[in-house]
């Protein structure tokens, strides 16, 4: 035993030493390369916007948002750009007074450009360490100065860090593992071993002070897989690389969502089964594979008839069924609060205020409370779901406008992305709310707010300016209120890709077939669709009138063009709606009776909610889709048509006003409010040659395919990372120079 006690201390101490040495040889080899790598990099962004720059030289704002963008990197903290005679012409917000142009012709030899071209080191400023590069700019005539790029250097002692965790935690295997075959050679029993094993392993999880250590050589392990492929890197985006995204930009391993919706409904069928429904929701069809791909939570309100039986004592049910990749958490909602709160504030004022759908907002004060203490709620609800301080949470739709700065409150650490499905109306439209400053500073409790479009975006930043005390950072498209950033930037929507209900369909013939043979039509016979909730935006009514325009004008396609209308019934508790659905009733049988004859139909409503196979079913059977809203903020429908022609066949018509018109600019973008260029567009989309229809939709599909609802929620965390990792910064450069200055001052 005393032999192997002293083999024990000879090789703890060897090993010791080892360790040390070769960590200090590894850290300094490591500094030289990261210094190397930075200033590559510098030389490269620069050169990069070498054009810019010098277009922008004489035109100081102009110039400062050419630096601005070159700090979007990652890594590049601020800029500036200097005069031939080292004066400062402009430079980044962030950019440390300590290393102006003046300072370094004031003093900083190491850096002063004239001593030698372009110049690096590396300085201690009040904030830390940073990597400087002084890089000379010219342009044909000659030099214009010289850009000053700071990078952070905190990821190399970060890095060191991780190193120094990586040598102990290798230093420390190979001493017990040493020391094992010691104490085993000492013939130790294997009941006293296993003992000693679970002791050690025990007294680890006990021991604080390696769970930093255990952290460094996760965050190493990250960083080297961020560097095997940057989230940045071009490239479709796809389930795994959104994961990746989360894990790598934000340390989290999942994401908490807030929405109205649940995903999954379980209702009562008949004979006491249960059934599971996919509800006819843009938001759900968007969210859902974004969860299955992160997993999580989702907090929703709890609305079928079988979902209380279905879920546990805390309300959570694993979805989906049979795969269990991510929990549902039902929220509870009295009759009154569900009617105050979704049926009266959200959809009869927020709703009809942001859509330019000539239905007048309704805000009702008893519904304004109801919305508020449901928004209180559901932060509660999603608050106690997170398991650490700084949680990812993603705040859905209009009916969570308090929810953010609720979540907040609770939160302060959290990163909230709120995004907000529908338009955003202009300043004075959204002045007729009575609750609107408090509906803007709920929103601004958020990390990020997104919108579908730009033109939203700037409507909202309008709003805000002309209703609360808050800068407007229209550099960094940032709301700044109460002390705290909020991003504001549009993030077109867009559905999963590849898409699975897609993926499991039939081919092209064989859906036609059975939609034919279901709608009792002829092999040659034209069929177009359209497929929406029951909502007055979607310009249902105008669609009919459009086709029966058509019909009109063309006798030739009475008896041969059919026009299916999948109709989701919704909302149907509140009057407009069902005003809606006696309208669309009583055009279709109108047009039904003018033009059918025999069993031919040329419209067939189907009011019932379909299930997603049935919808990509309908969209494949078709030769035209019409999408045809009055006002709405993106509309998956005509991208869920795209996606689901793999043959390139099929013609979408589209209106104007849907943001879907924006990305799909190869549909046949209508007027829904002129009925008679839509009918001609109609019949445009019925003859058009099926080259022709190849050439759109293929264009369409590479589209879609792109920018696809992964992409969508990747960059929201990616600039959700980004402010984070700002802030951070910030908090490290500004409690040091302020006191800095003080002290100067
Ligand atoms: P919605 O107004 O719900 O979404 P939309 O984007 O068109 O509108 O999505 C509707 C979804 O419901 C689609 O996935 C569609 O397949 C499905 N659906 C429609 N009718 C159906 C039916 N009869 N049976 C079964 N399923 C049906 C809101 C905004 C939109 C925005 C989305 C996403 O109003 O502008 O595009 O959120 O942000």
């Amino acid at each position: 035993m005393a032999r192997a006690l002293r083999f024990v201390t000879i090789l703890v101490v060897g090993l010791g030493l080892l360790t040390g040495a070769a960590l200090s040889l590894v850290n300094a080899t490591t500094r030289t390369w990261f210094e190397k790598d930075i200033a590559l990099r510098a030389r490269l962004v620069v050169n990069a916007s070498r054009r810019d720059l010098a277009a922008r030289w004489s035109e100081s704002p102009r110039l400062r948002q050419v630096l601005a963008d070159i700090t979007h990197d990652v890594r590049i903290m601020a800029a500036a750009a200097c005069s031939r005679g080292l004066g400062t012409i402009a430079r980044t917000p962030e950019y440390p007074d300590e290393l102006t142009c003046e300072a370094i012709r004031g003093g900083l030899d190491e850096l002063r450009p004239e001593l030698g071209g372009e110049r690096s080191a590396v300085l201690q400023i009040p904030g830390g360490r940073v990597h400087v590069s002084v890089l000379p700019v010219n342009d044909e005539r000659g030099s214009l100065g010289y850009a000053v790029l700071l990078h952070d250097l905190s990821f190399v002692e970060r890095r060191e860090s991780t190193t120094r965790a990586f040598f102990l935690a290798a230093f420390a295997i190979l001493a017990v593992a040493g020391s094992l075959i010691a104490l085993v050679a000492n013939r130790l029993s294997w009941r006293s071993f296993a003992g000693q094993l679970r002791h050690l392993l025990r007294t680890r999880q006990a021991k604080p002070e390696f769970q930093p250590l255990l952290r460094d050589v996760q965050e190493l392990v990250d960083e080297l897989l961020l560097e095997k492929e940057s989230p940045a890197a071009r490239g479709t985006w796809s389930a795994e690389r959104l994961r990746q995204t989360l894990t790598r930009e934000l340390r989290g391993e999942r994401i908490l969502i807030v929405a109205n919706r649940e995903p999954y409904v379980h209702v009562h069928g008949e004979g006491g089964k249960v059934n599971v429904l996919h509800p006819a929701s843009g938001l759900v069809t968007a969210l859902e594979p974004v969860m299955r791909a992160c997993s999580g939570v989702w907090v929703a309100h709890g609305s079928g008839s079988a979902d209380r039986e279905t879920a546990d004592a805390h309300g959570r049910v694993r979805v989906p069924p049979g795969e269990e990749a991510y929990v549902v958490r039902r929220v509870w909602l009295t009759p009154e609060e569900e009617q105050g709160y979704y049926y009266g504030y959200a959809n009869e004022g927020l709703w009809p205020l942001c859509h330019i759908a000539h239905t007048r907002p309704t805000f009702r004060r008893d519904d304004w409370e109801h919305y508020k203490t449901v928004n209180q709620r559901f932060a509660a609800a999603v608050c106690a779901e997170a398991e650490a301080d700084d949680p990812i949470i993603l705040v859905q739709d209009y009916h969570f406008a308090l929810a953010p700065a609720y979540i907040r409150a609770r939160l302060p650490r959290a990163t909230i992305i709120t995004f907000w499905h529908i338009p955003w109306p202009n300043p004075e439209r959204f002045g007729i709310c009575p609750q609107h400053e408090e509906i803007l500073a709920g929103l601004l409790g958020s990390s990020v707010v997104g919108f579908h479009t730009q033109l939203h975006c700037n409507n909202f930043v309008g709003a805000v300016e002309r209703s609360l005390e808050a800068r407007i950072d229209r550099e960094r498209s940032a709301i700044v209120y109460r002390g705290r950033d909020s991003l504001v930037r549009p993030y077109p929507i867009s559905i999963e890709w590849p898409n699975r209900w897609n993926e499991g369909a039939r081919p092209v013939a064989e859906c036609r077939a059975e939609v034919f043979r279901q709608l009792d039509l002829a092999p040659d016979a034209l069929l177009g669709v359209g497929v929406d909730r029951l909502d007055y935006t979607k310009g249902i009514e105008e669609r009919l009138l459009a086709v029966e325009r058509l019909l009109e004008r063309r006798p030739g396609l009475r008896g041969r063009f059919t026009f299916a209308q999948l109709a989701a019934p919704s909302r149907t508790v509140i009057e407009r709606y069902r005003q809606l659905s006696e309208s669309v009733e009583a055009i279709a049988a109108r047009i039904n009776a003018r033009f059918g004859h025999g069993s031919y139909r040329p419209i067939v409503l189907l009011r019932s909610h379909h299930e997603p196979e049935e919808v990509v079913r309908t969209y494949r059977a078709a030769n035209v889709c019409y999408v045809s809203s009055l006002h709405d903020g993106m509309n998956l429908v005509a991208k869920e048509f795209v996606a689901a022609r793999d043959d390139e066949q099929g013609v979408l018509v589209l209106s104007q006003f849907a943001g879907a018109s924006r990305e799909l600019t190869e549909a046949l973008i209508v007027n829904p409010y002129d009925i008679e260029a839509a009918s001609l567009a109609l019949e445009a989309a019925l003859l058009m040659p099926p080259e022709e229809q190849r050439e759109r939709m293929h264009a369409m599909r590479a589209l879609v395919k792109e920018f696809n609802v992964y992409r969508w929620a990747g960059r929201m965390l990616v600039d959700a990372s980004r402010l984070r990792q700002r802030e951070r910064l910030a908090g490290r450069l500004s409690p040091l120079m302020l006191s800095e200055r003080r002290r100067a001052s």
